[in-house]
């Protein structure tokens, strides 16, 4: 049996995770990276190349040295390199070098400093609390290492704000691809879910065989999975996958739409585009034979008689009888904020001091921020007493920053009963008090209900923080009555949090649609806890697009003043 590409593309990619551990130059790990993947990518075997002494420095990135290892292995089965670093790094290590938060310096610190070599040995010594340098659970990093080593294997949805680099990079290789006039990542990527399964990129050219070519030679690809005339699929390096159509221009509308979905919301257009006599399809609007539409989507919703829907609402959740009565939102943009009342500093657990924040918020096209450092209850994590909030509250005086005004607020823990983790005179000092729970997530629907109406009943409550309590992908959301506890926020005239944090995006968007349909006005905070945290707020604002909400319906894209009013009002 011939060693085929694959098994020669492994063991380069084995190669250079070993030679990652065991800190090995950079290049060299990058050149068996590429090594591997130019391998995967010949649709020659190369087995063959060997045989009939074909030189195979003529591939990319292929030099002496690789050629050799390629010939090696083909005709002995083996490879010296991989053998010797095998025996020199312990098997568990690579396991752990897969896991999220863990980089080759971290995994050689976890074997050198604290004995920790395999994941069921980091799984004991996280459960057994021990401080081993990694992030504990009580972090969204932590979490998610917990959540990894507690479900390896299963395959997870990539957080839209993981895939959101990827995707620009990949939209920015296809555009230089001459011929190509158009690149957009569709799909639930466009929808703004907070979740990907897979990205699925248009491209509008007439020449597709380049942005074929072009996106099957991308540097980030893995695997080649289908390769079409007009199509392709392919694996990238970090497992996400990607399709690809191209589309002519004169049907790119009808494209974009089909394959923006969602797929309910495709099958309720292509069911009214009947009823007037037409068949709509990813090719077009057509007529009998004739195509009357789908150069844009706004040529298609108006072929069946609709305004242009925003993608974030597609979801087949009643947008098209709204289109259809003309009542759908305006919805929020992020030029509509003017403030942020969710900042930490370095305070409690944020990077930067309020100074700092209060410049990057400017930077960010902000007028106002809060600043809202955690409560000491919540662990050993840096939390304020009263005596600390008072000096805070100094500190925040003496801070000038020109265009900025700064507010004073927390973020306290509601306890497992409902109460406040502060006293109320301390709250009483304040501008504003969010409240959160950072624990007591568990509690069956009946007691967390009843906790957080007691929460809301606290005279001083302002804002119910990240309501859900949920870590995508790591843990669930808590269960409660949530038009019970939006009633009572409405009778309290407190506000709900769209918490921007991208493993929050808490409420999530169906929840944040209830609120809006009950009257409780939601404050979008970023839970900035460095300087780029204010990047957050534009994704953090596609989740609350999707929960339908204008910008009327969140508080801070009021001006200082009116803000200032409604706080007031609502103590
Ligand atoms: P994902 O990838 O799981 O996050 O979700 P989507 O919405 O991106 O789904 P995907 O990638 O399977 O397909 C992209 C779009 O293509 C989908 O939103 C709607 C359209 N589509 C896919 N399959 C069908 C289908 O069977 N019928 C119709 N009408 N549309 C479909
Ligand atoms: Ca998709
Ligand atoms: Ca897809």
């Amino acid at each position: 049996m011939p060693v085929h590409n694959a098994a020669i593309a492994d063991a380069f990619d084995e190669i250079a995770d070993l030679l990652e551990l065991t800190n090995a130059n950079p290049f060299r790990v990058r050149a068996y990276r590429r090594a591997a993947q130019t391998v995967r990518g010949q649709s020659r075997e190369l087995w063959e190349d060997v045989e009939a002494g074909r030189d195979l420095k003529r591939l990319p990135g292929i030099g002496e040295d690789l050629a050799g290892k390629i010939a090696e292995i083909v005709s002995t089965r083996r490879c010296a390199l991989l053998e010797e670093l095998r025996s020199r790094v312990a098997p568990g290590q690579v396991e752990l070098l897969r896991l999220p938060g863990l980089g080759p310096k971290r995994v050689r610190q976890l074997r050198l400093r604290h004995r920790v070599q395999t994941p069921a040995q980091l799984r004991a010594a996280l459960a057994a609390g021990r401080r081993i340098g990694v992030p504990g659970a009580a972090t969204a990093t932590g979490a998610r290492l917990v959540a990894a080593l507690e479900h390896r294997g299963v395959p997870v949805r990539m957080l839209r704000n993981d895939a959101a680099p990827i995707a620009t990079a990949l939209e920015r290789h296809l555009r230089a691809v001459p011929d190509v006039a158009t690149v957009v990542v569709a799909g639930s990527y466009r929808r703004g879910r907070e979740t990907v399964g897979d990205l699925d990129v248009l491209v509008s050219s007439e020449e597709p065989a380049a942005a074929i070519d072009a996106f099957c030679r991308y540097d980030e690809v893995r695997d080649v999975v289908a390769r079409g005339r007009t199509r392709a699929a392919v694996v990238l390096l970090n497992g996400l996958a990607v399709d690809l159509r191209v589309v002519p221009a004169a049907g790119f509308g009808a494209a974009l739409h089909y394959f923006t979905g969602n797929k309910a919301h495709n099958i309720r257009m292509r069911n009214l585009a009947r009823r007037a006599g037409l068949k709509l399809n990813e090719y077009g609007l057509f007529r009998g034979r004739r195509r009357v539409a789908g150069r844009t989507e706004e040529e298609v919703f108006a072929a069946v008689g609709l305004p242009w829907i925003a993608p974030e609402l597609r979801e087949d959740r009643g947008e098209i009888d709204a289109a259809r009565a003309g009542r759908l939102p305006a919805l929020v943009r992020r030029e509509d904020l003017r403030g942020d009342l969710h900042v930490h500093t370095e305070w409690s657990d944020g990077s930067a001091s309020i100074e700092a924040m209060a410049r990057a918020a400017r930077a960010a096209g902000l007028s106002y921020i809060g600043i809202a450092d955690h409560s000491r209850y919540l662990g050993a994590t840096h939390g304020l007493d009263a005596d600390a909030l008072r000096r805070q509250s100094r500190a925040i005086d003496a801070v000038s920053v020109r265009g900025i005004t700064v507010l004073k607020g927390i973020e306290v823990d509601i306890l497992e009963d409902g109460s406040l983790a502060l006293a109320d005179e301390v709250l009483a000092g304040l501008d504003y008090v969010i409240g959160a729970a950072h624990g007591g997530f568990g509690l069956d629907e009946q007691r967390q209900t009843r906790r957080l109406l007691r929460a809301l009943d606290h005279p001083h409550l302002t804002i119910l923080a990240h309501p859900r309590g949920r870590l995508i992908n790591e843990r669930p959301p808590m269960t409660f009555d949530l038009a019970a506890v939006l009633a009572r926020a409405r009778e309290r005239r407190t506000w709900v949090e769209l918490n921007c944090q991208p493993s929050r995006l808490d409420l999530p968007d169906v929840d944040l649609a209830l609120a809006r349909a009950s009257g409780v006005p939601v404050a979008v905070g970023s839970d900035a806890h460095g300087v780029g945290g204010f990047a957050l707020l534009e994704p953090g604002l596609l989740q609350a697009r999707r929960g339908g909400l204008e910008a009327r319906d969140v508080v801070n894209t009021l001006p200082l003043g009116r803000l200032r009013a409604a706080l007031a009002r609502g103590r």
